[in-house]
């Protein structure tokens, strides 16, 4: 039997029950795996240890594609990334994989309209955080947001990050799913640099999802503090 209803979540989330995720905690969302960095497991580590001190404010493990790791080598990465986001209080994610989440007690998993079932991933995970990615309004009506806690949507602009990656929306596909009835945080993605983040605030965007600026940045600190300050300057 489910742990959660629909019922439930309804409830839950009305009376926010559920720790939902504080949209601050979404203002600099550095997304990344060891395919972002040269299949170097060593250099992630760095990266994403230069991001949490230069401020970033939540780290997602996506480890997707060729010559990625699994099995055993994939959760050891998880708990030492685990580890890095704790010491930096950055909130921890791990993309589309529900049983690593649990088993390196992970902040949340992230998951794409084709991965698992929103309900089952809620009732898999607890009370843990779950952000799912809405690309369109479509894709909104399609998605029962009530299981979930936060939002992707993207592409903002043209990604070399992910292949499949749909055509860009740009950042006014925030301001039209909030019409539509979208109240949950929301973090824009795809193609985001620090010359084209504000329009997505600007468009409702508590934050920014990145790989590759902060990745491939020649210093990965100071590109995130960069961020973090546009962020918290765009804010009211
Ligand atoms: N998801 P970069 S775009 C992981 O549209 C991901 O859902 C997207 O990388 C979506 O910051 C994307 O290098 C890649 O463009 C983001």
């Amino acid at each position: 039997d489910a742990l959660y209803t629909l019922d439930d979540a309804v409830l839950m989330a009305e009376n926010r029950i559920r720790p939902v995720v504080v949209p601050d905690q979404l203002q600099v969302y550095f997304i990344g795996g060891t395919q972002d960095v040269g299949l170097n497991e060593n250099r992630l580590l760095s990266v994403v240890e230069e991001a949490c001190r230069g401020g970033v404010t939540c780290f997602q493990f996506r480890e997707k594609g060729m010559g990625t790791l699994e099995g055993q080598q994939k959760l050891e990465l998880a708990q030492q990334l685990q580890q890095i986001c704790a010491k930096y209080n950055v909130l921890y994610i791990i993309n589309d994989d529900v049983d690593l989440a649990v088993a390196v007690n992970a902040d949340g998993v992230h998951v794409g309209q084709e991965d698992m079932r929103l309900e089952e991933v809620r009732n898999l995970v607890g009370h843990k955080a779950v952000g799912i990615s809405i690309h369109s309004i479509e894709e909104l009506h399609k998605t029962v947001v009530v299981y979930a806690d936060c939002v992707g949507v993207g592409p903002m602009y043209a990604t070399s990050s992910k292949p499949d990656a749909q055509e860009p929306c740009g950042p006014n596909r925030i301001s039209e799913l909030q019409a539509e009835g979208l109240t949950l945080p929301c973090v824009g993605i795809g193609g985001i640099t620090l010359d084209n983040a504000k329009p997505i605030l600007e468009a409702g965007a508590c934050g920014v999802a990145i790989i590759s600026a902060i990745a491939h940045a020649d210093n990965p600190y100071e590109a995130a503090q960069q961020f973090k300050h546009l962020v918290d300057r765009a804010q009211p």
